[in-house]
């Protein structure tokens, strides 16, 4: 491809060459912002975001005094007095404006993958490509500043068009966050996702900057080591410095054989890629969050009873975050970090996690249940039973599904005990993942068991009303009723999932009518217990027990 040589000497294949148009959106010091947006009073003041002992980031007012991120706190005081901290260990706040923020840019296209918390990479080459095809395109010219080559060298397949029309749609990108947000931002505009986040910033705050594929391999040599291009960790740098590659020179420099001998090969053919340039990384497109997480730090967390409230104040928060999130959660983990007079230890974080009953959310004791297993997990990271001095306590809610599983499995119920048989027959799990798939089994995680979903819906398309016990149907109360009516109705609809099903699945070797009458508890570690004996397969069936014992015991008591 003689006219991408012509212009930037490219010695590493990318597979898109320069056909992508990438935008890089970072909010300009983002904690700091939000806090002057909460009281515009700070706006011309120093300000400073402190976490433990940490000033972790500082409006730009604030940075004219030197003060960098990740200072002591005493050190920045020693360069500013007159710094004004706040405490920047709630993240709610943040995290409220990071996804107003991730929601604007989605606006403009789906493929937006979002980084942390104040940075998103947008994709944007088939809005540029509608705006090229619709004729009004002569008339765009770049918006910011242009990251500069020497040797002027014009790209024949059209990317310098794309880029310029880029640049405008960041502009109004930026625009938009500003006017609907009130926050300021940088943007970078490249080919790739690598280009599109460096040369963002290199003009800060509140700019914009464009990079040319003939200038790609300037920006990255012109970092001072191997180590700040993003996506080269800690532990490849320590691996090239061992080598002694530290520069950007030296990976170019470097040949791909010896890359190869201590990385793997698709990881050293990025990293020398990289070095020149070239990413063919995906805008991956972000789901909502993975992980919906609290901490509380402190001097000292020294005694069961504090523990417990701040735990009890973690739920709180946490539910009201859950709240907004609109998912349910199949598992909660709580960490800790134990204190040490050695610095590196003390920063250290231990956690533990264990799977819950979505089903808990529809009580309005969810959060004594919650409690009791955060103290469970908290009870086999420490042991409470002698003194201990913990710094941080957090607690984290993970494995999100969109709805409660239990109306499907009160449906289930329900339905004539032929179909609850048959259907155990053709529902297996294959376990890919040792560690995960007891969670995967009790909590019914969709990521890993996409079979099992898959045979499940279709099973739910061939049912008819006529499947449900209609006898015990009348039984039940008008609101169960017609719970489960509306349910039949969600459920048979076409396309609609019954993927997010909650299930316990009864254990080979144990009979399903036994398996199903038992507390929840006792199928879990049954489950358990199965899982240990079995090495690869797991026979399962589709059904909540929890819901199905309150739905048995009203139907006993009747
Ligand atoms: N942050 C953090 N711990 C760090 C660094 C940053 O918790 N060690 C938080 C505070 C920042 C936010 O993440 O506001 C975003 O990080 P950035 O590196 O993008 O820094 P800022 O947005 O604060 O400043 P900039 O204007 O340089 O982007
Ligand atoms: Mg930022
Ligand atoms: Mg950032």
């Amino acid at each position: 491809m003689d006219e991408f040589r012509s212009c930037d000497d490219l010695q590493h294949d990318s597979k898109y060459k320069h056909k992508r148009t990438i935008i890089h959106i970072d909010l300009d010091c983002f904690y700091a912002q939000v806090e002057m947006l909460k009281n515009p009073e700070l706006t011309d003041k120093p300000v400073g975001i402190k976490q433990q002992h940490y000033v972790i980031t500082s409006n730009y007012v604030a940075r004219e005094y030197g003060i960098k991120k990740c200072m002591l706190i005493t050190e920045a005081l020693s360069l500013c007095p007159k710094l004004i901290i706040i405490n920047g260990e709630d993240l709610h706040d943040y995290r409220l404006m990071s996804s107003k923020v991730t929601d604007i840019v989605r606006q403009f296209s789906t493929k937006v993958e979002k980084l942390g918390l104040d940075e998103n990479f947008v994709d944007i080459s088939d809005m540029v490509s509608s705006k090229l095809a619709s004729k009004d395109n002569h008339s765009y010219s770049v918006v910011g500043h242009i990251y500069k080559n020497e040797i002027e060298n014009i790209c024949a397949c059209g990317c310098r068009e794309r880029l310029v029309i880029g640049s405008n749609i960041a502009s109004e990108i930026r625009a938009r966050i500003r006017e609907e947000l009130g926050m300021t931002c940088c943007a970078g505009v490249g080919h790739n996702k690598l280009l599109a986040k460096l040369v963002g910033s290199t003009h800060k705050p509140n700019q914009q900057t464009i990079v040319f594929p003939c200038s790609a391999t300037l920006l990255v040599s012109n970092l001072s080591h191997a180590r700040k291009i993003p996506g080269i960790g800690r532990k490849t740098s320590d691996v090239l410095d061992a080598l002694g590659i530290v520069s950007v020179h030296d990976v170019q420099n470097c040949s791909l054989k010896v890359l190869e001998k201590h990385f793997d090969k698709s990881v050293a053919r990025w990293i020398k890629g990289a070095c020149f340039g070239v990413d063919d990384t995906d805008v991956k497109e972000s789901g909502k969050q993975q992980v919906i997480g609290l901490e509380e730090a402190s001097k000292m967390i020294g005694s069961m009873e504090e523990v417990r409230n701040r735990l009890k104040s973690l739920i709180d928060r946490g539910m009201v975050l859950l709240e907004e999130d609109g998912r349910f959660p199949t598992t909660i983990r709580v960490a800790v970090r134990k204190y040490s007079s050695h610095e590196e230890y003390c920063r250290q974080r231990e956690s533990k996690q264990c799977p819950i009953n979505p089903s808990i959310f529809r009580s309005n004791i969810a959060k004594d249940h919650i409690l009791e297993a955060a103290l469970g997990l908290f009870k086999k990271l420490v042991d409470h039973t002698k003194p201990f001095h913990l710094t941080l306590i957090g607690l984290a809610f993970t494995k999100f599904q969109e709805e409660l599983p239990v109306k499907s499995s009160m449906l289930q119920f329900l339905r004539k005990k032929s179909l609850d048989e048959s259907s155990s027959k053709d529902l297996t799990i294959t376990d890919t993942s040792v560690g995960s798939t007891i969670e995967n089994i009790v909590t019914g995680d969709n990521d890993q068991n996409s079979d099992f979903n898959r045979s499940n819906d279709s099973k739910q398309e061939h049912i008819s009303f006529g499947e449900i016990d209609e006898s015990v149907l009348n039984e039940l109360p008008e609101d169960i009723r017609s719970e489960i009516m509306q349910t039949f109705q969600h459920e048979n609809k076409p396309g609609t999932s019954s993927s997010n099903d909650t299930s316990v699945k009864c254990p080979p070797g144990i009979k399903l009518e036994v398996f199903n009458e038992l507390p929840h508890e006792i199928q879990l570690e049954l489950v358990r217990d199965s899982y240990k004996n079995t090495s690869n397969t797991v026979k399962t069936t589709g059904l909540t027990s929890k819901r199905q014992n309150s739905i048995l015991n009203y139907l006993k008591k009747k």
